[in-house]
């Protein structure tokens, strides 16, 4: 049998337990991290959101039904103490409680599929079929703490420039991206597919007079990659706006990304410590390479890229070396981006498109896209795409559309520049790739 809450509420979380609290009394509540029985004396460390905090029960000063109740207990069972904080030079953060209560919530199985002490890290894979007691450890916890604040700091600032949030449907009837890479799915009796990414949606709302806009949600590319950069579902951070070019809109990422390093480095300092990550603040503004020169700078260092071919990984590597933080690649050959990217009016075999890059990267796509009617039918015929399957899009380039641009930022490689993350799975909850649909 296990106890119930019922009025009991923790008064304090372990990181505000401080050794000038001397003789306060505390309930904590949390999951057994460790447990020492040295006979005479034993030591629970108690591991809550983002502390722990040591219990320490010598037999002479607790009851001896409470001495005996702590001896049974389990790793991670959950636990509720109340007690009188105590200073101690050995505990963690110079404290320890000294229990007068104790309730076991719940019960732990033995043995644990994972150990949740920071002393061994155990396989990706194994670590993510136990995802919610992988999460129990802080220096992985962090990097959700990291990313909310990441996304929390977009938020703002997007608001704090006028852009109203949106929210475009996730199941469709045609590509966005180009024909391949969908997922089908049957939709009664049609087949339909998961949304790519919200680029026509929030194209039309340019049609529709918001200006400014933007989505964080869900886009899921069926590709089969099987890298440490790619998921099949990432969360988009997506922006679009209206009477703006290409220009305006490489203007506007950088200074969201800037505010983003800044917020996060403010606000999750003791993340970045729990994962040992030295977080920088990019200086701006950020370089804008072309990419002729960008073509010109792999090659120069032995690795073979033909001008008009897209970025090999061995490119993309190269210019990791070369480069340190984020940088631009602007000028793009229009014909390997897709259909609604305005060609450059100098040179249309050039584009308004963009890639923000963080050393070997992509972060970001953006560009300037096409608003005139005819010219956007005969790019999508070009890329052998039927504009009928995007006539309903087409219609919004027919009645009134301005210039716009945008661009799409990926949260979960955005995550990796600001946690030092190698794998992308690192910093998804649960993620979706080519071998993984659960948990
Ligand atoms: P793009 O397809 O380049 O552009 O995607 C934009 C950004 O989303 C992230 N991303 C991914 N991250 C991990 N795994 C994947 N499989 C994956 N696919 C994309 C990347 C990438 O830079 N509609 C355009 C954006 C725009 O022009 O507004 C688009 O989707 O960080």
């Amino acid at each position: 049998m296990t106890d119930s809450l019922e009025n009991c509420r923790r008064t304090h979380y372990s990181k505000q337990v401080k050794p000038d609290m001397k003789e306060e009394e505390v309930i904590l509540m949390g999951w057994i991290h460790e447990m020492r029985d040295l006979g005479g004396i034993i030591f629970v460390l108690l591991r809550d959101r983002d502390g722990v905090t040591q219990i320490t029960a010598p037999s002479k000063k607790v009851s001896t039904e409470l001495f005996e109740d702590l001896r049974k207990l389990k790793k991670e069972s959950v636990i509720i103490v109340r007690g009188k904080v105590q200073e101690s030079g050995k505990a963690p953060g110079g404290v320890e409680v000294i229990p007068e209560e104790l309730k076991l919530l719940s019960e732990s199985k033995l043995p644990l599929p994972l150990d949740t002490t920071e002393k061994t890290r155990a396989e990706i894979d194994t670590r993510l079929d136990s995802r919610f007691i992988d999460l129990r450890k802080h220096s992985v916890s962090a990097i959700f703490k990291i990313k909310s604040r990441m996304l929390h700091s977009v938020r703002n600032f997007l608001e704090s420039q006028d852009y109203t949030e949106i929210n475009t449907p996730k199941i469709g009837a045609s590509a966005t991206e180009g024909g391949t890479e969908l997922f089908p799915i049957t939709y009664f009796e049609r087949e339909a597919f998961l949304g790519q990414s919200p680029q026509l949606y929030k194209q039309m709302m340019m049609a529709s007079g918001f200006d400014s806009v933007y989505e964080i949600a869900p886009i899921f590319r069926a590709e089969e990659h099987d890298t440490l950069r790619h998921l099949n579902e990432v969360t988009s951070i997506d922006v679009e706006t209206a009477f703006t070019d290409h220009i305006d809109a490489m203007d506007l990422l950088e200074r969201l990304v800037v505010d983003a390093v800044t917020q996060v480095k403010k606000y999750c300092q003791d993340e970045l410590d729990t994962i040992g990550f030295d977080l920088q603040i990019p200086k701006t503004p950020f370089p804008r390479i072309e990419y002729d020169e960008m073509v010109d700078m792999v090659n120069s260092v032995g690795v073979h890229m033909e001008h008009g071919e897209d970025m090999p990984r061995a490119a993309e590597k190269a210019m990791g070396e070369i480069m340190d933080g984020y940088y631009f690649i602007t000028g793009w050959p229009t014909s390997i981006k897709p259909f609604y990217v305005m060609p450059d009016p100098e040179n249309p075999l050039k584009s308004c498109a963009f890639d923000l890059m963080f050393q070997d990267l992509e972060i970001s796509s953006g560009a300037m896209r096409v608003h005139d009617h005819d010219l956007l039918v005969e790019k999508i015929k070009k890329q052998g795409l039927n504009p009928d399957s995007f006539n309903r899009y087409l219609a919004a380039f027919e009645y009134g559309m301005p210039p716009h641009a945008g661009w799409g930022v990926g949260a979960e490689r955005f995550t990796m520049t600001l946690t030092g993350l190698k794998n992308i799975r690192e910093t998804v909850l649960f993620p979706r790739d080519r071998r993984r649909l659960t948990p």
